[in-house]
Parts: C-alpha cells; structure tokens; sequence
C-alpha cells in the first residue's frame, strides 16, 4: 500500500452502496454519547462501517470504521443505533462516512421518525397502544404527559372495543395540548405590564420593559412551563393606533396570533384601560395589583412583587387541560392510529 493510501480518514466509498436511511437521534450538541440511528439494510451497512454483524436483540461494543469504538444495538432486523461518543465532529464524520459510502443521510430526524412503524422503533412496548405512546412521549411538550401517556395502555385494555364518545373526543383534543403546546396570547394596551409578566412567567428577560408605551415592536414568543403545561406564549406589542408603520406592521401580525390562538389573556393595570380585541378574551387579568385594583378582572397580578402569579399559572393550565381530564380514566386518542 503507498504512504498516501494509509493516511485516509476512510470516507473513500467502496464496494456495492449501502440501501440504509440514517439519521442523528440525539439532539445536536455536546453529550456524553450521541445516536445514530440506521434503518435499512442494516447487516451490510454494520458489515463495511465495523467488520462485522450485530446479531437482532444484541448490544456490542465495536470500532466504528477509523471514526470512534460504541455501542451498536440491533433492535430489529432492518433497524440498529450506533452509540459513538457525542462530540460534535464524531457525528459529523460518521455521517460524512455513511454518505460516501452510499447512505442516505437524512438531516431532519422528526420526519425519519414518522416513517418508522412504533412497533419496531420502541419493541421494549408491550402492546401496539404502549409503542404508540411511547412514540408520542418521545415528543411531548410538557411534564405533565408522562403520567397520563404511560396510563394508556391500562385504559385502552379496559376499554375494550367500545365507541368512543364525543366527550372523549373533546377531552382527547385538550389532552394533546400536553404534547403540542397551546398558543397562548397576552395583549394589553402599551405599558399594561405585559413583556414584565411574561419576562415574570418565563423567568428570563426575553422582552424588553420600559415607561415608554410602544416598547415591544414585535410578537416574543417562548415556551413557558405553567406549572407541568408547556404553552406557547407570545407577548404581543401594546394595541394602539399608531402612524407608525412598523409599528402598525407588528400590530397587524398582532392581531393574526390574536385569532389563532387557543387562549386569549386580556391585560389592563391601573391607569390602563383594557384592550379592543375584537372578541372575548379567555382571561382577564388585572397588572400591577401592587399600585392597586382593576376593575372587570378576573384574576390581579404583579410581576414586581410576585403576586398571584402561581394562581395565574394553575388557573391558565386548569382551563387548558382541566386536573378532570388527567383524572379521567376513559381512554385518550392521543394518535390517529389508535381508532
Ligand atoms: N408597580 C409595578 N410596575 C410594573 C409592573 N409590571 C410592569 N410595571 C412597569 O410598567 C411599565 C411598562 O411595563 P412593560 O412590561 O414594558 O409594559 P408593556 O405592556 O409590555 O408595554 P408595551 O411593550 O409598550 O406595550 C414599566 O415601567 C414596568 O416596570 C408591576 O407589577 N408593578
Ligand atoms: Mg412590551
């Protein structure tokens, strides 16, 4: 072999191309170990990458090509993960080296996992209803799932080939808030308090406040965790009317995640009228209850002080998704492939 040929980072395709799917299961980033997940003709992909086979159902150590040594773990004849390291660059090599030799990498892991049948992609799961629910845990929003998902497949048991009612249907549309978060709006005339609320909730500076009405230009949205409910929460910019063309720009996208939303929390404060929104808001919320009261609230706050933020919390995940819901031990159709 010449000197040239020995020094090779070993992405130089050889032989037939591989006919496997692969794509990064772990998050980007540093871990202590990243997955690499190969769905396909996984025997002759494992065969070129490490020398040889793992047997279905086992978990061995091998050397991955010239990249890194992990774990290989086959979980069914046509799926293995790869278990390297989890820098960065390793990933990063591994794909460069699945790609040159004929892989199909795929970048957006969210759309791989769809393909994949939950059966083979969880077969740790007792039944089709546990797989299901583990599937749907694998990319819930909020804490609060985990309980109610992992009781399903005991409910469904129970349940039996019976119909599902309307109120199950209804009730299953709350529930899933738990896994794809609700939009939630706050909206309030300039300086009503709400980018001090929302920073207040978020318990980060993601707005900024200030005495000047008009502060916040554009919608800020962030995940906020309402006491085990993640939502989507946007601090809208101050209703007016306004000259100001950007200003009436932000205002119209404003009014567009007004009408979206799946709940509306109106926001005046004292010396605060509140907003024309152009219909009922959900909630309504009086700010800055530490300068005094708001008539027509439903509920006071205030952020500088802490007031009646826990209670803001629990009253806005109640009417999300209600305790009776998560109590409720009739099944939830939480994925269409359950019917
Ligand atoms: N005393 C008191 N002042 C508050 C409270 N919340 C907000 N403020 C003050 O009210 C002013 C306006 O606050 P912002 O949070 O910027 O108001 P906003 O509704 O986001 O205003 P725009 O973005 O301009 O629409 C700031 O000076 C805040 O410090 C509160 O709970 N108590
Ligand atoms: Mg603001």
């Amino acid at each position: 072999m010449s000197a040239t040929a020995s020094i090779t980072d070993g992405t130089e395709a050889f032989g037939a191309p591989l006919d496997v799917a692969c794509y990064r299961a772990t998050p980007h980033g540093m871990g202590a170990v990243a997955v690499v997940e190969l769905v396909g003709d996984v025997s002759a992909a494992l065969e070129a990458l490490c020398g040889k086979d793992v047997e279905v159902g086992g978990l061995r150590m091998r050397r991955f090509g010239p990249i890194d040594d992990g774990l290989v773990a086959r979980l069914a004849p046509e799926r293995a993960q790869l278990m390297p390291h989890g820098g960065t660059r390793i990933v990063e090599r591994l794909a460069e080296w699945l790609s040159a030799h004929g892989a199909n990498w795929i970048d957006d892991p969210l759309a791989m996992r769809a393909e994949i049948d939950p059966a083979e992609m969880f077969p740790e799961a007792g039944d089709r209803v546990e797989a299901l629910a583990l599937a749907t845990l694998a990319r819930a929003a909020s804490p609060a799932a985990v309980r109610p998902l992992l009781a399903q497949t005991d409910r469904w048991r129970r349940h039996g080939d019976a119909p599902l009612t309307g109120d199950d249907a209804a009730r299953s549309v709350r529930l899933m808030r738990l896994v794809d978060p609700a939009r939630v709006v706050l909206v309030g005339r300039p300086n009503a308090g709400k980018s001090t609320l929302s920073n207040a909730l978020l318990g980060a500076e993601a707005s900024i406040v200030s005495p000047a009405e008009g502060t916040t230009r554009d919608a800020v949205g962030a995940r906020i965790d309402l006491a085990g409910l993640v939502v989507e929460w946007f601090d809208l910019p101050g209703l007016r009317d306004t000259s100001d063309l950007i200003e009436r720009e932000a205002i119209d996208l404003a009014r567009r995640l007004i009408r979206d939303a799946d709940f509306v929390v109106a926001l005046a404060a004292p010396g605060v009228a509140w907003p024309e929104i152009g219909r009922e808001p959900d909630l309504r919320v009086g700010a800055k209850c530490d300068l005094g009261s708001v008539e027509g609230a439903d509920l006071s706050v205030s952020a500088h002080t802490g007031a009646g933020l826990k209670e803001l919390r629990a009253h806005i995940r109640e009417r999300l998704v209600p305790q009776a819901d998560l109590a409720c031990e009739r099944p939830w159709l939480f994925d269409p492939r359950l019917t």
